[in-house]
Parts: C-alpha cells; structure tokens; sequence
C-alpha cells in the first residue's frame, strides 16, 4: 500500500478506537472487542481509494477533504461492524475475525446492544457530514436489512433461486461497499458521473466480494470463521446453487443433505466434502 494511504488508514485506526469510547467501560469494551479484533478495513479503504478520484488526482487533497474522507471511512466500518454484532447473533457463531464472536463471548444481549451502539456512533458520525450523507446511510442501511431479511425468507414460490441470492448479496454486501465508493469520490469533489461510475462498480465489487466470501465457507477454514456455517443455516450461496441445480443422479446425495439446515456435524462435513470434490466448482 501507498505510504500515504497507510498514513491514512492508520488514522482511521486511532479515529475508530476513539469513536467506540463510551462512559461505561464495559461498552467500550464490548464495541472495541470485534474492533481490534482485526480485519481487513475493506470499506474505509474503498473510501479513501474513491476519495482520489477528485479534481485534485494525485494532488495532497486539502484539510476539509481529509476530515471527511476519514469521517466517511470511519462511518462505513462501525457500520459493518455493527452488523458483525447482529450476523454473529443470527447465525449464532461462535467465532469472528479469529476471535470469539461478542455473542459467545458474553451473551446475545450484549452483542445485539453493542452492535446498536456502533450503529449509532456512526449515524452521529453521518450527521457530521450532511444531508446526501445522512441520505446514503439510511438507503444503505435499508438494503443491506433487506438483503438480509430476505436471505432469511429464502426465494419465494416461484422465484429463480440464483436471482434470489444475487438480490440478497447485492443488499447485504454490495450496498455498503458500493456506498463507501460514492463516499469518497463524493467528498473529494468528484463529478457526479465519477462518483455514479464509482458506485456503480464498487456495487458489483461488492457481489464479487460476497460470493468469494461464500465459497471460503466452503473451501477453507482460513477465513476467520468456522466453515459450513451456510450450511447449518441452511443458507442457499452459488457454490450450493450449482450443486443442487444439478440433476446428475452421482449429487442425489449431496442434493438430499443441502434440502435444509444441516445440525449434524457429521453431515456437516460430508456435505463439505462432497462440495469440495464436485466437478462443476473445481478443487
Ligand atoms: C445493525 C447495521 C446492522 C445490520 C443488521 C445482520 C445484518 C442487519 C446484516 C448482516 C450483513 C452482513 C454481515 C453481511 C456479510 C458481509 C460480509 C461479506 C462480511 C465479511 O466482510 P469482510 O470480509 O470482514 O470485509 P472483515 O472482518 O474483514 O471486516
């Protein structure tokens, strides 16, 4: 990463640990638990990286600028992060970015509230920024509760499925990665049709982003999360798509135990396995 980017990001750091402080110690450490936790900063990033796409490119952008863009980074993570805290209650799991999710860790109280209290630093951090921000935020938040609603109804009678789950990833992921983009061209000053092209993009990065996320459900354990979580929640993702949307005779199996939930582990890695060994998503 670019030196001044670093420098960036590492100020977005210190600016999130300041932002989750509260006057009762056990909040504070209940929002930095996941905070410090580590990953990626994805979003914030997207904000500064969209925020050099302004009249000055590749010019020291000025103060006001600055404070924005870091205003905005620090607004889209406790955003996710807020939602972490509530994913981690729904899918009741137990780890999160390497360590022990807010809900294991104390109870699922503790982590709906917290994951409130993020929230709402960042809808006081948005307010900071204006109405078209204030604006994003509440669109953004909209969708990305929708997709996750309705990834918890599943498709309805008569829906295809794989449009389903593109829907439900466009408004669960896309949304705010694609709201972190408008961010930061926006508050660097950039054209409108720049920051709509941004925006646009930084949407389908978002889908990309998400599938690739739901098949290290499948393919690995190193992403921080304990594999086969969709599975147990009987979450149909793109890698489970194409295996039922199979009608070769050799998937009956596979077919029969991704019909639902899965509780027993047993089946859990069964059906791993044979996602893992199957011809059409390759090793
Ligand atoms: C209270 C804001 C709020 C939301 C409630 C639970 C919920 C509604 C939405 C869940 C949205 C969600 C968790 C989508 C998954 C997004 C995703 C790909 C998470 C992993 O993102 P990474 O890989 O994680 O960027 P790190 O740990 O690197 O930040």
């Amino acid at each position: 990463m670019e030196q001044r980017l670093r420098e960036r990001m590492d100020e977005v750091e210190s600016a999130l640990l300041d932002h989750t402080v509260s006057e009762a110690p056990f909040v504070t450490e209940a929002a930095r638990h996941l905070l410090t936790a580590g990953g990626k900063r994805i979003r914030p990033l997207l904000v500064l990286l969209a925020g050099e796409a302004g009249p000055v490119r590749g010019a020291e952008l000025s103060s006001d600028i600055r404070r924005r863009l870091l205003t905005a980074a620090c607004v889209v993570e406790l955003t996710h992060l807020a939602s972490l805290y509530h994913d981690d209650v729904m899918d009741e799991a137990d780890v999160r970015r390497g360590a022990e999710s807010a809900n294991h860790r104390w109870d699922n109280h503790v982590a709906i509230l917290t994951g409130d209290f993020l929230f709402a630093r960042s809808s006081e951090l948005t307010a900071e920024l204006g109405p078209d921000a204030v604006r994003v935020q509440a669109q953004t938040f909209a969708e990305l509760v929708e997709g996750q609603i309705l990834e918890t109804l599943g498709p309805g009678e008569g829906d295809d499925p794989l449009e389903h789950y593109l829907r439900v990833v466009a408004g669960k992921t896309g949304s705010l990665i694609s709201a972190s983009a408008w961010y930061g061209a926006h508050f660097a000053g950039a054209e409108p049709e720049v920051a709509d092209a941004l925006t646009a993009y930084a949407a389908k990065v978002g889908v990309a982003f998400q599938l690739s996320d739901d098949i290290l459900d499948i393919a690995s354990d190193a992403s921080g999360k304990t594999p086969g979580t969709d599975l147990r929640e009987g979450v149909a993702t793109l890698p489970t798509l194409f295996a039922t949307r199979s009608t070769d005779p050799a998937d009956e199996r596979l077919r029969t135990l991704l019909a639902g939930p899965i509780s027993d582990e047993d089946e859990v890695a069964e059906a791993l396995g044979l996602l893992r060994a199957h011809p059409a998503l390759g090793q």
